[in-house]
C-alpha cells in the first residue's frame, strides 16, 4: 500500500472535525488525493451502527458497545480505508482505533487487551500512519461541544468518565511512537500549523501507507 492512513483524536470537542478540514484543504493544495472519513460512520452500514450507538434512549452493555464500533470499523476498513490506500490516497479519519481503547477501554473499563484483539480482526492488523491527538481539559472540551444541542450518549457521560478517557489517550500517548499530542487550547489557526508541522515531518520521512501490526 502506497497512501498515507492519519487519524484524529482526542476527548469530546477537542476540534477534531474543524481540524480534519484544515489539513484536508493543506494536503489538497498540495497535490494530494484525500479521502475524509470519521468512525464510527464512513459507510451506509456504518452509519446505520453509529445512529445505535449515540443515540441517547439506548441501553448497551460496555461489551455491545464495543463490538459495534468494531463492527462500523471493519465494515470501514475494507470498504474505504484499505481501497484508498491501494490507490495511494491520503486517509484523514475522525477518530480510530484508538477511541475505542481510550473510550471503551479507560473510559468503561474493559480490558484493554480484548480491546486489541477484537480490533485485530476488525482492522485486518491495519493501523494510522499517524495519529494527531488534540488534547485540552476536558470541561472546556464538554463546553465547546454543547452548541445548543443534546447530548449523544456517550458525551451525556459524566465528566470522571470523560477524565479517564483523556487520560487514557496520554497514556497510549506514552507508549506508542505513532500518536503526537497537540494543545487543543489554542486558537484553530495555531493548532492548525502545529498539526501541518506533524504531518509534514511524515510525509517528508515516509515510503508506504497504512501499518501493519
Ligand atoms: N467513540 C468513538 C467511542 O467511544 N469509541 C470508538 O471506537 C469511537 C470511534 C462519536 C463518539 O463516539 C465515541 C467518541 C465520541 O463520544 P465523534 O463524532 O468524534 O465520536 O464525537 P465528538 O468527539 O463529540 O466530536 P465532535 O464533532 O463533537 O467534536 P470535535 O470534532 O472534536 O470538535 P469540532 O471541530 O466539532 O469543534 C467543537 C466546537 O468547538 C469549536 C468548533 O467551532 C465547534 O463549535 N472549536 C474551537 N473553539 C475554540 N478553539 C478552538 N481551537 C476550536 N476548535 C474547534
Amino acid at each position: 500500500m502506497t497512501g498515507l492512513y492519519i487519524a484524529l483524536e482526542g476527548p469530546e470537542g477537542a476540534g477534531k472535525t474543524t481540524q480534519l478540514q484544515r489539513l484536508s484543504a493543506r494536503l489538497r493544495s498540495a497535490g494530494l488525493e484525500v479521502v475524509e472519513t470519521r468512525e464510527p460512520g464512513g459507510t451506509a452500514v456504518g452509519e446505520a451502527v453509529r445512529a445505535l450507538l449515540l443515540d441517547p434512549a439506548r441501553h448497551l452493555s460496555p461489551e455491545a458497545e464495543m463490538l459495534l464500533f468494531a463492527a462500523a470499523r471493519a465494515q470501514l476498513v475494507r470498504e474505504v480505508v484499505q481501497p484508498a490506500l491501494e490507490r495511494g490516497q491520503v486517509v484523514l479519519s475522525d477518530r480510530s482505533v484508538y477511541a475505542s481503547l481510550a473510550y471503551q477501554g479507560f473510559g468503561r473499563g474493559l480490558d484493554l487487551e480484548v480491546i486489541r484483539r477484537v480490533n485485530e480482526v476488525a482492522t485486518a492488523g491495519l493501523l494510522p500512519d499517524l495519529v494527531l491527538l488534540l488534547d485540552l481539559p476536558v470541561e472546556e472540551g464538554l463546553r465547546r461541544d454543547v452548541g445548543g444541542q443534546a447530548a449523544d450518549r456517550i458525551e451525556g457521560e459524566g465528566v470522571e468518565f470523560h477524565r479517564r478517557v483523556r487520560e487514557g489517550f496520554l497514556q497510549l500517548s506514552r507508549e506508542d511512537a505513532r500518536i503526537r499530542v497537540v494543545p487543543a487550547t489554542d486558537d484553530p489557526e495555531r493548532v492548525e500549523a502545529r498539526i501541518w508541522e506533524e504531518v509534514r515531518r511524515v510525509l517528508e520521512g515516509r515510503g508506504g501507507g497504512g501499518t501493519r501490526t
